[in-house]
């Protein structure tokens, strides 16, 4: 899978070459491109941002610049041109593994009061929000979106770590626990080390309602819509005093 960047800030993404994304691009399972915007910038400043029509405070990001940049960028292609900002659709797990399917993404990362509009409406095919607050720029969001995403990318880490983390299906993760078996008086839970996997297997699947029931009731109330509870589920969590 394929990701470029366009940003005023190409200097902000050294998380993207650590651990396991680094591993992954050298291994070519995906490819990430930085481009500088104000490379496409033909003023003797090369400038790439201007002051508001209309005035206020701030400036905006200017529309000849990031548009020949989006262009010489997906060249006759037509991947899908993502901004970064706060009124767009909101990032979530189903979002990730829906963007994980595609081969070729472009992440455009708006700075300061954002870009000129009409960019927006002639090149952007898609916004979207890593949550309700506002930041200094996309470069954070990108990199949010990026490690979300690419971490869906089949041989970037294997499917079973993926298959029962939180909002993979609707719940939150179980606890997880390693040695030594007693730290600070603390022990893992019996049984963890009982050899029992189905056993296990049960007591972590009890323990993913338990936690999305306290901590985030909403979701348990979508996984029943989405039928994603079956009758020992919701069993339980009838014990657990849930009125659904
Ligand atoms: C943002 C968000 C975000 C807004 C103005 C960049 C900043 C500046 N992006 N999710 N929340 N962007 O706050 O994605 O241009």
């Amino acid at each position: 899978m394929r990701f470029d960047i366009l940003t005023l800030f190409p200097g902000m993404f050294a998380p993207l070459e650590e651990s396991i994304l680094k591993r992954a691009q050298q291994a070519g399972t995906i490819s990430i491109g930085l481009h500088n915007i104000r490379d496409w910038a033909t003023d003797r400043h090369r400038t790439a941002d201007d002051a508001p029509y209309g005035g206020g405070a701030g400036m905006v990001m200017k529309a000849a610049p990031l548009a020949a940049a989006i262009r010489a960028v997906v060249e006759e292609a037509a991947p899908p041109v993502i901004l970064l900002s706060p009124d767009g659709e909101p990032f979530t797990q189903a979002l990730a593994s829906e963007l994980a399917q595609q081969p070729w993404l472009v992440l455009v990362c708006g700075h300061y009061e954002g870009l000129d509009e009409r960019v927006r409406e002639s090149l952007i095919s898609r916004e979207i929000s890593i949550g309700d607050y506002v930041l200094t720029g996309g470069e954070l969001a990108a990199m949010v979106v990026v490690d979300a995403v690419a971490r869906l990318v089949p041989g970037v880490i294997d499917g079973e770590s993926i298959a029962e983390e939180s909002h993979s299906d609707g719940l939150l993760e179980y606890p997880h626990y390693t040695r030594p078996a007693v730290w600070e008086g603390r022990a893992v839970p019996a049984i963890l080390t009982s050899g029992h996997h189905g056993e296990v297997a049960k007591w972590r699947r009890r323990e993913r309602l338990r936690r999305t029931l306290v901590r985030r009731p909403d979701m348990l109330r979508r996984a029943r819509e989405q039928g994603l509870l079956d009758k020992h589920d919701l069993a339980y969590l009838a014990e657990l005093g849930w009125e659904g």
